[in-house]
């Protein structure tokens, strides 16, 4: 995705379900575009993630994604759809009352309103 005369890249990050809470993981790699032996640019940005129990837009971590968190990921992902992101999810724990991890299902439900 182009910003700003740079490129942005996404990336979606999925672990083993036996990976535990508070886990860090680290990661890293080279872009590669152009001729070989032309200069590799600079990939700026995070190298490591923590396995946690909280949904990824939520960033306070209080189970709620709010109104400032719900559009930091429409200004991260502006095209998401052509990223093949459902925004669903995060639209409907926008709208509800937070959410909760189901420890049986392993997943993060919306609380009803
Ligand atoms: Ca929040």
């Amino acid at each position: 995705m182009e910003a700003s005369g740079r490129n942005r890249f996404a990336y979606l990050a999925k672990v083993n379900e036996n990976t535990g809470p508070g886990r860090r993981l680290s990661f890293a790699g080279n872009l590669i575009i152009g001729k070989q032996g032309e200069d590799e640019p600079k990939v700026a940005g995070a190298q490591e993630t923590e396995v946690a129990l909280f949904h990824w837009a939520d960033k306070n971590r209080d189970n709620r994604i709010d109104d400032y968190e719900i559009l930091s990921v429409y200004e991260i992902f502006p095209n998401f759809r052509e990223l093949g992101l459902d925004l669903t999810e995060i639209e409907k724990i926008w709208a509800s009352r937070g959410y909760r991890w189901n420890n049986e299902t392993k997943t993060i439900e919306a609380n009803r309103r």
